[in-house]
């Protein structure tokens, strides 16, 4: 069935160039129409010089360079043409407008790469990839982002598919030709095998929560602490900024206040709170009740503690009302000071006025939470979908591997490994529904 063609901005607007492409069955005849002059004889993957002429009132539009690339040399699998025109918005609008005076329709998000997965250009999990590589907001989300597009990801994914349909045809074997000797010491193996692949998916699922949502969504980290403890001094001094003001009078922090830095190559947002202390004002109440509605969903709460005052109540009173899903870590600041109480062993030590203990307060919050991002060859696994899925897919496999120990019906480990090899093809896109990639494609930009 020959697909519509379609078009759109595939390049940021307002640069110097901007790029139009359009794809589909009828891509160069769409092209044909509105570009002038039309080689005689046009090469794939070559560079044309031109105009873009509207058909109806022969307006030229713009003066572009063009370039086809026939089908299925070209990302879509399709013909596809690409029109490099000038960045301006108003220009870019009406060479789109022209294509679809001819016949072309405007590509809906993620479309082009949704035709690139159907002809087979790329695996579910690369043309994932796409998508959070143009979103990576640092150098580790990027490097991550680019090794699935490497089809790493996929590769295991589908190798790990094929070792589960193995064991299946195997399980089929055994209900075909059931030999009492023999089956004994296959199922022996199959179960051997099923506690392996349950712990490489489990622990590539795992990744996700241990580093692949700090890559994709980046690490909250709330600073929490009585006033004056030196919460909005330590922002500063984390993100190397002078963003938060200080100020020796307690109460100076009224609103909460987020300040974006990069650790190691991984987005860190350090929400500054108001603090707490008796007598504090009605705007610094409101500022407490905001803060806390801000910082429930972080993934970590700094407890600043003054280290000549010590933990004393009004910190413990702050740590029992966290709530349970936010783990907290005690930072003991204003070691400098003489007469700096001694760090208990499970805080950190730092001043926020000489830096002192900063970076390892670092490395200590990224080993927490982000430990297989920074070990640079680990492969991480970084979408919910995709953690989801081999969630569900190792399950699967820990279900027949029991079924097998406890001696049940071998019919019953075979349906569970028909659901691990379904939850794979899933993500890797080999078994897949238009609903799942309809989920997927809306998160693109229109364009790619
Ligand atoms: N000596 C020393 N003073 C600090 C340190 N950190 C903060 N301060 C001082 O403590 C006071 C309160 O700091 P501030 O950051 O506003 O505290 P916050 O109320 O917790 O935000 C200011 O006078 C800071 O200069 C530190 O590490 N050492
Ligand atoms: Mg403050």
């Amino acid at each position: 069935m020959a697909s519509p063609t379609i078009c759109a901005i595939a390049s940021g607007i307002g640069g110097g160039i901007g790029i139009i492409r359009i794809s589909g069955s009828q891509a160069i005849q769409t092209a044909q129409r509105i570009l002038s002059p039309w080689p005689v004889e046009i090469e794939s993957h070559r560079l044309y010089y031109g105009h873009v002429i509207a058909p109806e009132s022969s307006e030229v539009i713009d003066q572009v360079l063009f370039v086809l690339m026939r089908g299925p040399r070209s990302y879509t699998g399709e013909d596809v043409i690409e029109i490099h025109g000038h960045g301006g918005q108003v220009t870019l609008r009406r060479i789109i407008e022209v294509c679809l005076s001819v016949g072309a329709r405007s590509a809906e998000p993620g479309e082009f790469t949704r035709r690139a997965f159907l002809a087979g250009k790329l695996d579910l999990t690369r043309a994932e990839a796409v998508a959070s590589l143009l979103g990576a907001q640092s150098v580790q989300a990027a490097r991550q982002a680019t090794r699935q597009l490497g089809g790493e990801l996929g590769a295991r994914l589908s190798q790990q598919r094929r070792q589960v349909t193995a064991l299946l045809g195997e399980l089929e074997g055994l209900l075909d030709f059931p030999d009492l000797d023999e089956d004994a010491a296959i199922l022996g193996r199959i179960r051997a095998k099923l506690s392996e692949l349950y712990a490489q998916l489990s622990s590539l699922g795992l990744s996700f929560r241990a580093g692949g949502k700090a890559l994709s969504s980046g690490l909250e980290l709330a600073l929490l602490g009585r006033t004056n403890a030196g919460k909005s001094s330590l922002v500063n001094a984390l993100s190397g900024s002078e963003r938060v003001l200080v100020d020796a009078k307690p109460g100076t922090t009224r609103d909460f206040v987020e300040v974006k830095a990069e650790w190691d190559g991984v987005p860190v947002t350090l929400i500054d709170t108001a603090g707490e202390r008796a007598d504090k004002s009605e705007l610094e109440e409101q500022g407490l009740r905001l803060g806390q509605r801000r910082y429930s969903g972080a993934d970590l709460a700094l407890i600043v503690v003054d280290g000549k005052l010590g933990l004393g109540p009004e910190e413990q009173g702050l740590i029992s009302s966290l709530p349970a899903s936010l783990p907290y870590l005690v930072v003991w600041n204003k070691t400098d000071q003489v007469g700096c109480l001694p760090v208990p062993t499970d805080a950190v030590g730092v001043s926020a006025l000489n830096g002192w203990g900063l970076d390892v307060l670092r490395k200590r919050v990224l080993a927490r939470l982000a430990g297989s991002v920074t070990a640079q060859d680990e492969l991480v696994v970084t979408s919910a979908r995709q953690a989801e899925g081999l969630r569900l897919a190792a399950e699967a496999l820990a279900r027949a591997e029991q079924v097998i120990a406890s001696g049940c019906a071998v019919e019953m480990a075979a349906s569970e490994l028909r659901i691990a090899g379904a939850r794979l093809g899933e993500l890797t896109g080999e078994e897949v529904t238009d609903a799942v990639l309809d989920a997927i494609f809306s998160r693109f930009c229109v364009g790619k």
